[in-house]
């Protein structure tokens, strides 16, 4: 029996490549001069696409594909996938929750850490010999400050836990109360910023979220307070995010997550009270291991019949 069609809209690790490319008939779409053309010339038999977070699946990918029955996404954030039009032509739409949850969490509080203590600045003074003439200067403290964590779900509550390890006074803000959380709940997002040190955000992407971390929010957080971002760079205004590092209204913060990812806005680079990351919290080989084998273990689900993994509902 023919392979089913797979459309790739970028590029997974060789391991999952390898597995990808001998179970399924694999169409390349980052590697095509003309996408367009290329869909129109090879989507009359697609039945799947395999996409990333990042990339998602556009309606107007998805409708020039009639046999299109799965989109199976490496990463949790789906909100770059056109659900609605998904749902509206019956495709279903996989992605990759849990596995990687320990580690954005992880890089969460890793780039907090990096910022008030600034471990980039710190590193940087050792290797070009500013230490032998004279001691850095201080630094801020994480443990046991006011945590505010902005999206209680997997992520969130994921970091609130390590928080706790370092004594932080964690609280956040979501949609609902999570009566099973033991941490404080506060349903306004400026009050929530006015009372943290750290405002911490991993909020879903999408149109609900665009936009929460405004210049009202980041001025509530004010001149003694860091912002880390490993959610969606659509969720914070980005003009007033630079902004207040500029001017200094808030202290400082750690981008894991921009607007136009990967070219992103020059300013951030010419910044010192910024770390930066490549859109990197799940990069781990682990994780990513984890990732793609779930990303394959809901195709051979889809095509063999049986109950998908982790549908998005
Ligand atoms: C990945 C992500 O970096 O899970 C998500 O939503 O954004 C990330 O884990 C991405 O999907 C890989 O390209």
């Amino acid at each position: 029996m023919a392979k089913p069609k797979l459309l790739m809209m970028g590029a997974y690790a060789a391991w999952d490549m390898d597995d990808l490319e001998a179970n399924y008939d694999v169409l390349k779409y980052w590697e095509a001069p003309d996408r367009d053309a290329f869909v129109r010339s090879h989507g009359a038999d697609v039945r799947a696409i395999a996409t990333r977070g990042d990339l998602g699946a556009s309606a107007d990918v998805m409708s020039k594909l009639p046999k299109l029955e799965i989109v199976s996404c490496y990463g949790v954030g789906v909100d770059a996938i056109d659900l609605g039009y998904a749902k509206s032509k019956g495709i279903r739409v996989t992605n990759t929750p849990d596995v990687l949850t320990a580690d954005v969490a992880d890089m969460g509080i890793a780039l907090l850490l990096a910022v008030a203590r600034q471990i980039p600045r710190g590193d940087a003074y050792v290797r070009d010999g500013s230490w032998a003439k004279a001691n850095m200067d201080l630094v801020t403290r994480v443990s046991g400050k006011k945590a505010g964590i902005v999206g209680m779900g997997r992520v969130g509550s994921t970091v609130a836990k390590r928080l706790a390890g370092f004594d932080c006074d964690v609280a956040y803000f979501d949609v609902n109360k999570r009566a099973d959380l033991p941490y404080a709940f506060v349903a306004d997002l400026v009050e929530l910023a006015r009372r943290s040190e750290f405002l911490i955000v991993t909020l879903a992407g999408g149109g609900s979220t665009k936009g929460m971390i405004n210049a009202r929010v980041l001025d509530a957080l004010g001149p003694d307070g860091i912002l880390v971002n490993i959610s969606r760079g659509s969720t914070v205004d980005e003009t007033a995010l630079l902004d207040a590092l500029a001017s200094k209204r808030i202290k400082g913060a750690g981008l894991d997550v921009f607007w136009n990812e990967p070219n992103i806005d020059a300013r951030f680079k010419a910044l010192d009270n910024v770390v930066l990351q490549p859109h990197h919290a799940s990069g781990t080989v682990e994780t990513r291991k984890a990732m793609g084998k779930l990303v394959r273990d809901n195709l051979k689900a889809h095509f063999s019949g049986s109950a998908l993994l982790t549908p998005v509902v």
